[in-house]
């Protein structure tokens, strides 16, 4: 396993990010191929860190100025062993080759977790839609398309949105590859309501990390109602993760952004959560507006530098991490260990470095893996490819009882395959497990390609 993880080093060179999530991987299945030789001797683990395909483009365009912009544009395709790629577009100054690569790979586990065909993938590009206007981000995301655009398709690779990708964006890239392809087609999800839109989208990843973690919490015969819950990010996931809280009757004293984060005291309500959604959907502004808003609630700047971030180091009982990789390190593991925090269900992908994941699950916490906890948003994504492809669209109801169904169902997943390999209660292990199990036996099936 270690001469593997070196010689994965040596064809990757430089990709820390995606040799981290590789090697995580990798120690949790060692007892699958231990019990199965077969999946030694076909390579399975060898062909699975290598993308079936990787694009690298060009993206030109004119600003505001006049003045011509050019991006680095990406799309991994990491598996269509079970069905066609799937996964989001990340727009973010710090996306690279070894980020992307991290999350294309993950995904083709947390896919198959999902109960529905998709394979992996993940694109994006370095651009930064902060400060940009609407006609600025729509000739990015235009530029963007008329690359990208000929190695997608409803049953070839089927892309949604991330950090930096939203309903704006997913609306510019549709109507483009709408006006290339001359196809109305579902090649993206996330679509506007009223264009094959699936209810429940822009809810799913929140949602689906607080059933994650309600389903953990029942193990141990408990409810979320009534704990104390730290959310970071203040986006998508971080905003119906909050709403879904809020239902179950827990009570949210954080948000952050990429500047800093608030603590308010008196919890979130609905009103505030109303208005985070409206400064940061519609205005776009920063999360240090909220405490100028509500007197009762405080703004704390995240310094980078800093070798913890304080907004971990609150009583709680609960953490919805819900804005990047790697924010909880070693020392924010252990600062939500000493503050009571026993439940932690990952909205975000692979936000725990890996010497905080060892903590949590020495500590034998409630520790949901972000391939397992967040895969309500990949899984509605499914829900919506399978509306579009019979051209109809289902209720609210319909589609979170699904959701809802789906989580249930990755949850009993990780715990069975945990069991069955000798580490009960130990979600990462299940979840990769489980994932690389049916990812495996289609390979077999399918024989070398
Ligand atoms: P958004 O762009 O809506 O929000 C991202 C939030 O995280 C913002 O508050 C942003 O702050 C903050 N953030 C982003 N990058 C950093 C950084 N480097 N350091 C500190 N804060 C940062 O994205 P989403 O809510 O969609 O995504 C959040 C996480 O959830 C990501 O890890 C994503 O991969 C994951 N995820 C998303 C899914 C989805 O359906 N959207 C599905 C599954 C996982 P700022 O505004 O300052 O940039
Ligand atoms: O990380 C993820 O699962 C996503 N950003 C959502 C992917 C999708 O295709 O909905």
């Amino acid at each position: 396993m270690e001469e593997f993880i070196r010689r994965c080093e040596e064809c990757n060179p430089g990709e820390r990010e995606f040799i981290q999530a590789v090697s995580e991987v990798v120690k949790s299945v060692k007892p699958v191929l231990d019990r199965h030789p077969e999946y030694r001797e076909e390579r399975i683990l060898e062909r699975m860190v290598e993308p079936e395909r990787v694009i690298m483009f060009r993206v030109p365009w004119v600003d505001d100025q006049g003045k011509v912009q050019i991006n680095r544009g990406y799309r991994i395709q990491m598996s269509s062993a079970i069905g066609p790629f799937k996964g989001g577009f990340r727009f973010h100054p710090s996306v690279n080759l070894s980020i992307l690569k991290f999350l294309a790979f993950e995904q083709v586990y947390k896919n198959a977790l999902t109960t529905l065909p998709m394979g992996g993938g993940k694109g994006g590009s370095n651009f930064d839609p902060k400060g940009k206007s609407d006609r600025e981000v729509m000739r990015f995301c235009h530029s963007f398309m008329n690359e990208i655009y000929r190695y997608l398709g409803p049953d070839t690779d089927v892309p949604a949105g991330d950090i930096g990708v939203g309903a704006r964006e997913i609306g510019y890239l549709f109507g483009q590859y709408k006006k290339i392809v001359n196809e109305f087609t579902g090649v993206l999800t996330g679509k506007g309501l009223k264009w094959g839109g699936s209810l429940i989208r822009p809810e799913a990843t929140g949602y689906g990390a607080v059933y994650f973690a309600s389903e953990m919490l029942s193990t141990r015969g408990e409810t979320l109602e009534g704990k104390l819950c730290l959310v970071s990010g203040s986006g998508n996931v971080a905003q119906f993760t909050a709403e879904k809280i809020l239902d179950l009757g827990g009570k949210v004293v954080t948000f952050s952004d990429s500047n800093g984060y608030i603590f308010d005291d008196k919890g979130v309500d609905r009103d505030k959560l109303a208005y985070v959604k409206e400064l940061k959907n519609v205005r776009r502004g920063r999360i240090r507006e909220y405490a100028d808003k509500y007197k009762e609630a405080v703004y704390f700047e995240i310094d980078p530098a800093a070798d913890f971030n304080p907004l971990w180091n609150h009583k709680a009982h609960c953490a919805f991490p819900s804005a990047t990789q790697n924010e909880i390190n070693g020392k924010d593991a252990a600062n939500l260990v000493r503050n009571g925090v026993y439940v932690i269900s990952e909205g975000a992908n692979m936000p725990t470095t890996p010497d905080g994941v060892d903590l949590f699950i020495d500590h034998k916490l409630l520790y949901g893996p972000g391939k397992a906890a967040n895969a309500g948003g990949v899984s509605v994504s499914g829900l919506e490819m399978t509306q579009n492809s019979m051209r109809l669209s289902w209720t609210r109801e319909e589609v979170d009882n699904r959701l809802r169904m789906i989580m249930k169902s990755i949850h009993g997943a990780c715990v069975e395959a945990a069991g069955t390999y000798g580490t009960p209660g130990n979600y990462v292990n299940g979840a990769n497990i489980a994932g690389f199990v049916k990812v495996a036996d289609a390979m077999m099936a399918q024989g070398v390609v």
